[in-house]
């Protein structure tokens, strides 16, 4: 048929490079960037008929590598909530993007559609493409269009240099029927951001500069573009890729916070300055700053993704608690909040003891994002920074009620009524389909000026227990099987065991290994009282792993 005959011709254009095996992965396929042309078409087949089974939604392309390095790129598929590509269809991606001609191409496409009921022609699929400002983007870009364009009457729209959050923003937007271009994006980040400006309690604080770390990458250029729109904010960005740095070489937030250095361009001259680092996509956030004490030159303290959770589970616990218990209606409101193993246990400890309910995810947004969707306010975050806060649908709507029925009541200059605006601002002004550095940091931002606390104060929520990761290359990382929540390792056999031994050597010690999904690497992750034993404990486990 024809359709056979399009994917037949198309695919022709990218033969699949020697040797090449690649797994979807906890962050879509990523790679060498000149080996990926043939994925990239693939994955475009893949988003045109996942609209067509889900009715012409509109899907999201989004080719980045984030915060690896420039010569690696990626993509990742968007479904039309906005979150990623729903798991059940992992292994189709895995199987047609490892598929060796295009014959066994055409043959996995039929066989899944058959499978999936997916029929051509009746209906259009409909993908937006975007990308980050690797210069590899642009023709993996092409790939892509090249890809979606030979399901028969599908449409992609190239949305240009994008964040990934912007991405999945824009694709969530679209399937809502809300308006969906960049600008709408960056008018909804300003208009909430300005309505939680107005309702801080204490006003004529001075505000205090913010420096920005863009990573050599897209988020330095888009925080320009928003600060256009922005009052109360004193922002000044470096590393936004124009003065010739390199993304992610040595700056960003996966450097900052896995390094725990300055970025390039940074140094002791910003001693007791507010800064904040973004990753290659901007999906990632992590605040740092250089103590004015620190003698030791240019010592840096980490405000990682722990320490944003825990000040954004604070200033909502705060809002939760000035609403009147009396007419909840029966009502719970129910705050949650999501972590990885890879959390510092002084943050789980100090969250417990906001007394808020903490649950465990598996490493990878995909995890988390699905676990926070559980309660009626879900906060999650990884260490490294990607994270959001999640508002369901039911809880928003109750929200939205209570503050039409306080101003009805002429209530609206109320506590109560200060804090439903405010929690109703903060689910706009909160990305609610991925974690977006953007919003993050707007929200860290009004949230410091709420409180009226200085980078130091933030810090002093607690005190992070000393860590360490390191990554082992051996010959083969899926020889390590771990539980599902990825603190013991069920295999090699024995190995829990000896890693349990190192472990009872150190007070507060915890370590544990898992095989990543994103490198060809084992990764060991210990802490401890102080940085000597962590580095012990994990450099014990490293040789048991080797
Ligand atoms: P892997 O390589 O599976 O550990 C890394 C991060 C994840 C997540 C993904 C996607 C760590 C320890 N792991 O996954 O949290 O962000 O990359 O980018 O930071
Ligand atoms: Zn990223």
């Amino acid at each position: 048929t024809n359709q056979i005959a399009s994917i037949l011709k198309s695919s022709e254009l990218f033969p699949i490079p020697q040797g090449l095996k690649l797994s979807y992965g906890t962050a879509g396929f990523r790679g060498d960037a000149k080996l990926l042309e043939s994925t990239v078409y693939r994955v475009g087949i893949l988003s045109a008929l996942r609209s067509l089974k889900l009715g012409s939604a509109t899907i999201g392309l989004m080719i980045t590598a984030s915060h690896n390095k420039v010569s690696d790129n990626g993509i990742k598929v968007s479904d039309p909530s906005g979150g990623m590509l729903s798991q059940e269809w992992e292994p189709f991606a895995d199987q047609i993007a490892n598929a060796s001609s295009p014959g066994e191409l055409v043959s996995l496409i039929r066989e899944f559609m058959e499978k999936e009921d997916i029929t051509i022609g009746e209906k259009s699929a409909e993908v937006l493409l975007g990308r980050d400002t690797r210069p590899s983007g642009e023709s993996l870009l092409r790939a892509a269009e090249i890809g979606v364009g030979s399901i028969l009457g599908s449409v992609a729209i190239d949305i240009g240099i994008l964040t990934t959050p912007q991405l999945h923003w824009m694709v969530r937007a679209k399937n809502k029927g809300l308006k969906a271009t960049e600008n709408d994006y960056f008018e909804n980040l300003s208009v909430s951001f300005r309505c939680l400006i107005d309702l801080i309690p204490i006003s004529g604080n001075k505000i205090s500069k913010l420096l920005v770390d863009g990573a050599n990458g897209v988020g330095g250029e888009k925080i320009e573009e928003l600060r256009e729109s922005l009052s109360n904010l004193d922002l000044e960005i470096r590393n936004t890729g124009r003065d010739g740095g390199v993304l992610n070489e040595s700056v960003g937030a996966d450097f900052v916070q896995k390094e725990k250095v300055l970025p390039l361009g940074f140094g002791s001259n910003d001693a007791g300055v507010r800064c904040a680092s973004l990753d290659g996509d901007a999906d990632r956030l992590v605040y740092f700053y250089v103590p004015l004490d620190s003698s030791s030159g240019e010592k840096v303290e980490l405000l990682d993704g722990d320490k944003i959770l825990s000040l954004f589970a604070l200033f909502i616990k705060e809002q939760l608690n000035a609403l009147d218990d009396d007419d909840k209606e029966g009502k719970q409101s129910r705050l949650g909040v999501v972590q990885t193993a890879y959390a510092n246990g002084a943050s789980t400890d100090y969250l417990r003891q906001l007394e808020l309910d903490v649950v465990f995810a598996k490493t990878g947004v995909k995890h988390l994002h699905e676990k926070a969707a559980e309660f009626d306010i879900g906060i999650y975050f990884e260490a490294n920074g990607h994270g959001t806060i999640l508002f369901s649908e039911s809880f928003l709507s109750w929200l939205v009620a209570k503050e039409k029925d306080l101003t009805a009541r002429a209530q609206a200059g109320s506590e109560e009524h200060k804090a439903v605006s405010r929690l109703v601002a903060v689910s706009t002004l909160i990305n609610q389909a991925v974690g977006d550095a953007l919003s993050g940091l707007l929200l860290v931002e009004v949230i410091l000026q709420h409180m009226g606390w200085s980078v130091e104060k933030w810090n002093e929520l607690y005190k992070d227990l000393p860590s360490r990761q390191i990554k082992v290359e051996v010959p083969d990382r899926t020889a390590v099987v771990t539980t599902s929540e990825e603190t013991e390792a069920l295999k090699p056999l024995g190995i829990q065991d000896a890693i349990n031994a190192e472990i009872k050597k150190y007070t507060r010690g915890r370590a544990f290994i898992r095989p990543s999904g994103t490198e060809d690497v084992v990764r060991v992750y210990a802490e401890a009282s102080t940085q000597e034993a962590a580095d012990s404990l994990a450099n014990s486990v490293v040789q048991l792993v080797k």
